[in-house]
């Protein structure tokens, strides 16, 4: 590895500076970096044509920034490059797809079984960012991690860390697609990787084939108001009546899309303990989970993706699995005993599973 103290950016040997950004973002535990021009002009119009679809719902934070969400240097002023990393997140556990198909459990997405990637990964960043600086000097550089404001998958694909999928994901040939993607915007003129000579999707169709609410409604394109990902996750209010039968068990996020993809077979799992499998998680039931208080889910849920959506919108999900589940006298029990609840949208959602189960 390539350690060394310039006195000036003037005189940075900025071949080298990039090596070793790329050797310590390793070192910090993501599995590939590489630098990234920030021209991402030839994503905007794919921008502009999704956000005027309406593809984005309720989700206003998506069109709030407009073209800056593509042009990074308007977004951060001095940026000239972008050093994008990713960082795998399977932990092992129950095998994803005997939870999907027994409808008395509830199927929690992957990458949420563990701590906040949102956390792990912003502070891994960070300290990314504090060796360079203090390599360097101080220098101009935001962190990013899934925040709105810019096109995370267009710059990984641009830095060649993987290709788009038709499912809209980044997939790397070595680690499938099953990761977190983060950027840090840099001021400094880093020679930048290409993108890859081509993407391996090639005639397959799984992904858009097998998604239960067909929300990949062209290759590479998803209309987020039908993905189940947004209907558990990003929705605030009630899930619209036609796509609670298509949600089946999925209560937080939805996986089909990635765990259908061919490149996903050999995904290695993630070391990173902060993603080990918290509470079970991995294969709860439905009624357990539903029976959880609001203090227990407070408490269970800290430092958690899942505590984020609120209690209210859990019930809600989960009385959606509920109505999906096979009928048995302690599924509608259960809903039954939920009925009082003080909240007029989780309510109608008990009473639509009530219904599903033949209770009038
Ligand atoms: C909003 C959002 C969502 C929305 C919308 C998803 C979407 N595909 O746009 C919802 C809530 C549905 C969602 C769901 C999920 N998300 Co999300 N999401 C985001 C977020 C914040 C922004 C994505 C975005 O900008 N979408 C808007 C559209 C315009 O962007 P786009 O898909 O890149 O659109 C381009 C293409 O459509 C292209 N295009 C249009 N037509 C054509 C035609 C051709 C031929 C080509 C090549 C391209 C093309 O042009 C557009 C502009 O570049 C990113 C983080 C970030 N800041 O980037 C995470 C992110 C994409 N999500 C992520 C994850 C993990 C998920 C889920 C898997 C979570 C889950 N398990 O439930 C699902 C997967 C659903 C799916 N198939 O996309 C990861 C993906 C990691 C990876 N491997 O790529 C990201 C990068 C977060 C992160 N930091 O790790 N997500
Ligand atoms: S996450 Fe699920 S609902 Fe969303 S596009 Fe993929 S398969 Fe469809
Ligand atoms: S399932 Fe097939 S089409 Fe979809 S992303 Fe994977 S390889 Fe590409």
């Amino acid at each position: 590895m390539t350690e060394f103290i310039h006195p000036s950016l003037d005189h940075l040997n900025y071949v080298d500076l990039a090596q070793s950004i790329k050797d310590w973002a390793l070192e910090l535990g993501f599995a590939r970096a590489a630098i990234a021009s920030i021209d991402l002009s030839h994503a905007e119009a794919g921008l502009t044509q999704w956000l005027a679809a309406g593809y984005h719902g309720e989700m206003d934070y998506m069109a709030r920034h407009g073209l800056k969400r593509a042009r990074p240097a308007e977004l951060v002023p001095g940026t000239l490059t972008a050093v994008t990393v990713f960082m795998p997140y399977l932990t092992g556990g129950v095998d994803p797809e005997s939870v999907l198909a027994d409808t008395n459990k509830a199927y929690i997405s992957r990458y949420a079984l563990g701590r906040d990637y949102h956390k792990v990964l912003r502070a891994r960043l960070q300290q990314l960012a504090d060796k360079i600086t203090a390599v360097i000097g101080e220098h101009g550089h935001r962190v990013f991690v899934d925040s709105a404001p810019i096109l995370e998958v267009e710059l990984a694909k641009q830095g060649g860390n993987g290709w788009r999928g038709k499912h809209s994901l980044l997939i790397n040939r070595d680690y499938g697609s099953f990761f977190f993607l983060g950027e840090l915007l840099i001021d400094l003129p880093l020679p930048v990787d290409p993108p890859l000579p081509k993407e391996h999707c090639g005639k397959c169709t799984a992904c858009i084939d097998v998604c239960p609410t067909q929300a990949i409604v062209a290759p590479y394109t998803v209309d987020a108001r039908r993905c189940i990902s947004y209907l558990t996750i990003e929705l605030k209010g009630a899930i619209p009546v036609e796509f609670r039968s298509m949600i089946g068990n999925r209560v937080y996020g939805c996986d089909d899309c990635q765990l259908v993809c061919p490149w996903n077979r050999f995904a290695a799992a993630s070391p990173e303990t902060d993603f080990a499998i918290r509470h079970g998680l991995d294969d709860a039931t439905l009624l357990e989970l539903f029976a959880w208080s609001e203090q227990e889910f407070t408490q269970k849920m800290a430092g958690s993706p899942i505590y984020r959506i609120g209690y209210a919108a859990w019930l809600r999900n989960l009385a959606v699995g509920l109505g999906n589940a096979k009928t048995s006298a302690e599924i509608i029990q259960s809903l039954q005993a939920r009925q009082t609840s003080s909240d007029d949208m989780v309510r109608e959602h008990i009473v639509w599973a009530l219904n599903r189960h033949g209770v009038f």
